[in-house]
């Protein structure tokens, strides 16, 4: 395959994922990285080699030899950022939530579509390889007909008010903060597994920090554990930092989740149990190489990964024989190598979540924003 040259746009936590996942691919170079300051670009940059690094994100896509970018920057610079990478023809794999709103996301759809380019939204936790065989098993009909989905996305990093990250300011990563940085992962992997809709919705957030202390000095991601109290004015907090859903799925289904960063203990717990009327599975994000299935008249089972025991589909997701345990960066690994190999396959059906995706998480969280404010329940608008 001919070598790509991609950059990657932001240089914090996910930047740094983003960069370690391409560089596993092994077709695909990291031509530059661009941050806020030429500091954090070059720092990020030196630590794997990469030759070039920018304050100024329009340089890479002035350069004719990158085809590809990510944008792995703060929500409210994705739909700026994406729109000029789009114009300038690049490919582009947008972190989650895709905008800021539902309006911004599908102007982002249609501009893709104009452009003829690759495009994806980074639900990369569809594919860990024990997400992946629940997929399989219910289209294949073992677990019957889903019943119900429930389960939480729950982390702890931000359960103290000296916990601080930009996500907590809506100017920065928009109304919704746990219910987008984290609920949308949640309702991507229900509707991708359970391969049914989210219809209707009644939602109810809570921020239990009304207030927070936010640092003199920026910090990134899971890194404000290590704060002190010296270090930080206090600071109003207009996003929540727990929601609780009830929700339709398909024409039957029902379902129930929450969303929390700050349930103490839980260190990105994404778990999902899908109830059908044969079989059950359940998985946990940190016990990913498990799967527990569950069966009225017989032995429930644990089963772990090994793909020599999966659905073909599914076990094209486990590049490590079983009990080598597969994990969170391996997911990005597995979207971004479907998402490059795409791109000289003109025509080929993208095989990884892509802005419409995105588009579609954003009609979710629409519809969770409208009806926490309005106390009901609310439907969620189409595709
Ligand atoms: C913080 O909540 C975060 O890094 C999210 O932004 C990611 O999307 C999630 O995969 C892990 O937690």
């Amino acid at each position: 395959m001919k070598r790509i040259k991609t950059a990657i746009i932001g240089t914090g936590f996910m930047g740094r994922v983003h960069l370690e996942a391409v560089r596993r691919l092994g077709f695909v170079d990291v031509a530059a990285v661009a941050g806020t300051s030429a500091e954090k670009a070059r720092a990020l940059a030196d630590a794997f080699g990469v030759e070039h690094a920018t304050a100024d994100y329009r340089s890479v896509l002035r350069s004719r030899d990158i085809q590809a970018v990510h944008i792995c920057t703060p929500n409210a610079q994705h739909f700026e950022m994406a729109s000029a990478a789009l114009d300038a023809g690049k490919h582009v794999l947008c972190e989650k939530p895709l905008a800021l709103t539902s309006a911004e996301a599908a102007t982002l759809v249609t501009l893709a579509a104009a452009k003829g380019v690759r495009n994806a939204t980074c639900h990369n936790l569809r594919y860990y390889p024990m997400v992946q065989q629940m997929r399989r098993m219910r289209e294949a009909g073992e677990l019957g007909d889903v019943l119900i989905a429930q389960g939480t996305y729950s982390q702890d990093w931000l359960l103290y008010d000296t916990d601080w990250n930009w996500r907590v300011e809506a100017r920065h990563g928009g109304a919704l903060r746990a219910m987008g940085d984290i609920g949308s992962h949640w309702c991507d992997m229900a509707e991708h597994v359970t391969g049914q809709s989210i219809t209707s919705i009644c939602a109810d957030l809570a921020t239990f920090h009304q207030t927070r202390k936010r640092p003199a000095r920026p910090t990134k991601t899971f890194s404000g554990k290590s704060l002190k109290p010296g270090d930080c004015v206090d600071a109003p907090v207009d996003t929540e930092d727990f929601g609780s859903v009830l929700f339709h799925l398909g024409d039957r289904a029902r379902g129930a989740f929450t969303v929390s960063q700050v349930s103490a203990g839980c260190k990105n717990r994404l778990s999902i149990e899908i109830y059908g009327t044969k079989a059950s599975a359940s998985w946990n994000q940190e016990r990913p190489d498990e799967l527990w299935i569950g069966h009225r008249n017989g032995g429930n089972e644990v089963v772990l990964k090994d793909p020599s025991l999966l659905a073909p589909a599914a076990a094209a997701y486990a590049d490590l024989p079983g009990g080598h345990s597969e994990g969170y960066d391996d997911t990005f690994k597995q979207l971004f190598r479907r998402f490059y190999q795409s791109i000289p396959e003109d025509g080929v059906a993208a095989e990884y979540p892509q802005f419409a995706a995105g588009l579609r998480q954003m009609r979710v969280l629409d519809a969770v924003l409208a009806s926490h404010r309005g106390r009901a329940w609310v439907e969620v608008a189409a595709d």
